[in-house]
């Protein structure tokens, strides 16, 4: 199968035995859906230094700094990147933000096998994302079981209404909207608007992407959405962390 062929050529892969003995495996997890519904704003601040989209979105911000500003501005949760060759993220910058702050972090990454939600466990994430267009729903169903196995809260994305009926199942914690069309990277908030009645009130909504104003979420809130990924509006700033105060 050639998608588990380019995760395996990434790098020297550490065994899963030696992955589950590590530090960080022992770690109690924190849930980002508790910490979303408990919260008016819930914010969920990424890292992202560069995208398809944007290109360089900022070179400049090292990971340690932007964790732990997100976390003073008191946001809900971090996203961290790990994906290199899109994103130009890393499994290091996901150990350093665990290394910095206390915040519930999201592995966000193109999850295609079972060893990536070990090796997320192990470099300190408490949560993965699983995204409904490159998964079939066995697959789904196979990876958020184990995430839930290993205490670690799934959040599902999804861009249309086929997605979202595919994916609908009890061992996922989040459901999240991409207001961006991953064919031709417009983002529009409708996307969010549109599919949120489809969405069962047993998930904590997520609007994902395009999100650029405290406007922007006040609107979205209406719709029954609790959590807003926004990562490009505050890494586009000098400083992520101060952006990212309310
Ligand atoms: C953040 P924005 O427009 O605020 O920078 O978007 C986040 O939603 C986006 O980075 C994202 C993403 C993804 C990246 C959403 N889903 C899947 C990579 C893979």
């Amino acid at each position: 199968n050639d998608k588990r062929i380019e995760v395996n050529l990434r790098e020297q892969l550490i065994p899963i035995k030696q992955l589950e003995h590590s530090i960080l495996f022992e770690r109690e997890t924190v849930s980002l859906a508790k910490k979303l519904k408990a919260s008016n704003t819930g914010i969920i601040a990424e890292h992202k230094r560069r995208s398809p989209s944007k290109q360089v979105i900022n070179h400049d911000l090292n990971v340690f700094d932007v964790a732990k500003g997100y976390e003073d501005a008191g946001v809900c949760g971090m996203s961290v990147l790990t994906d290199g060759k899109y994103f130009g993220g890393s499994l290091d910058d996901l150990l350093t933000a665990r290394a910095s702050c206390n915040l519930p972090l999201l592995r966000k990454e193109f999850i295609i096998d079972s060893y990536q939600i070990i090796e997320a466990k192990a470099y300190g994430a408490d949560v993965i994302l699983l995204i409904a267009a490159i998964l079939t729903k066995e697959e789904i169903k196979t990876f958020s079981e184990l995430a839930k196995s290993l205490n670690l809260d799934v959040l599902l994305e999804v861009h249309n209404e086929a997605e979202l009926h595919k994916s609908i199942m009890p061992s996922l914690d989040m459901l999240g909207v991409n207001n961006r069309n991953l064919k031709t990277f417009e983002v529009s908030l409708e996307t969010s608007k549109q599919l949120s009645d489809l969405i069962p009130n047993d998930f904590v909504k997520v609007s994902e992407s395009g999100i650029s104003s405290i406007q922007a979420i006040k609107t979205l809130q209406p719709y029954g959405y609790k959590g807003f990924l926004i990562g490009e509006n505050f890494m586009k700033t000098k400083n992520a962390g101060e952006s990212a105060k309310q």
